[in-house]
């Protein structure tokens, strides 16, 4: 008996095979990251913007199982509505095993996507070493993932909420490259810098296909992450921003949360709190990374065309 481990979409396969450029997009955001009903609309926002830069969505999600490399609109409004798991790549073979549904975090959606050969991968936010790490050894499988991965990330930094040093630390140790979008100053997600500066920056897509290609002809298998900051004149008031940050950390703190309950209750917190402020800057910084990667990707698909 063959067991099929993934299912990609027809139109995912049709892109890929002809060398068109794809972008793959995660579900943890939609499910966990962002509230009820927002959330629906954004997915297939994110989907529609792709889409009229001529470049192929593929959202990525464990549906009964099977990881579904494309989802159709059902598995859209799946995502959005139905309460999913929160699966990382650890998450994936239980999923399977059991035929459970699952919505993928940074790591499940970049480990899935270079399964299909996907390349290009936008989200919001990566995620990082949690703050007090030190004794709770909370770390994302996201950043391990990237050093096993090849695949571009566009997001917008890491979480205020998160230890942004050490981080970038992991990063460096992992050797997983990370790149400035027009800056030299790390973004902190819902703020356009943070107070860590990094080496390299770029000016176009095209440096960054450029540097792909690099990383594949020097025999590298991890990712690169595209550090893309909001525009300043999008980002959250940075006053609000650091009162509402500490509120959450404290009220996480108070309430006992641990695990991977960690980053979507802090993000619940932080929307409420803002009274949907930083919820408008998340969509924002969403679009603004899913911009970036369709060009990314389209840059990527000329550059391989020009070498085959
Ligand atoms: N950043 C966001 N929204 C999110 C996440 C990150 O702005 O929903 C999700 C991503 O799926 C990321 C995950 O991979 O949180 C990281 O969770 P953890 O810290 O439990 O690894
Ligand atoms: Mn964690």
């Amino acid at each position: 008996m063959t067991i099929s481990s993934f299912i990609v979409s027809a139109e995912v396969a049709a892109a890929l095979a002809a060398g068109r450029p794809v972008v793959a997009l995660e579900s943890t955001i939609i499910s966990h990251g962002l509230p009820r009903p927002r959330n629906h609309g954004a997915a297939l926002e994110f989907e529609r913007m792709l889409r009229d830069a001529g470049v192929t969505p593929a959202t990525i999600a464990v549906l009964d199982g099977v990881p579904n490399i494309g989802l159709d609109d059902e598995g859209v409004r799946r995502i959005a509505e139905d309460d999913l798991a929160k699966a990382s790549v650890r998450d994936l073979p239980l999923l399977a095993a059991s035929g459970a549904s699952g919505a993928t975090t940074v790591a499940a959606t970049a480990h899935l996507a270079s399964l299909a050969s996907i390349r290009v991968f936008a989200t919001g936010g990566l995620g990082g070493v949690h703050r007090g790490a030190s004794t709770t050894f909370d770390e994302s499988a996201d950043l391990g993932t990237l050093a096993r991965t090849p695949v571009t990330v566009v997001s917008a930094g890491v979480k205020s909420v998160l230890d942004i040093a050490a981080t970038l630390e992991r990063l460096e140790s992992l050797s997983v490259p990370v790149v400035g979008y027009r800056t030299t100053v790390f973004p902190s997600f819902w703020l356009t810098e943070s107070a860590f500066s990094i080496d390299w920056s770029v000016d176009t897509p095209a440096e960054v296909a450029a540097i792909m290609r690099a990383q594949d002809a020097l025999g590298h298998g991890q990712g690169i992450i595209v550090a893309n900051p909001i525009p300043r004149e999008l980002q959250w008031d940075p006053v609000e921003h650091d009162r509402v940050l500490l509120e959450a950390l404290s009220a996480a703190d108070v309430a006992g949360i641990s695990g991977k309950a960690v980053t979507p209750f802090l993000l619940g917190y932080i929307v409420e709190a803002s009274e949907g402020r930083s919820l408008e800057v998340n969509l924002d910084l969403a679009r603004n990374n899913v911009r970036l990667a369709g060009e990314i990707a389209t840059a990527w698909a000329s550059l391989s065309a020009d070498l085959a």
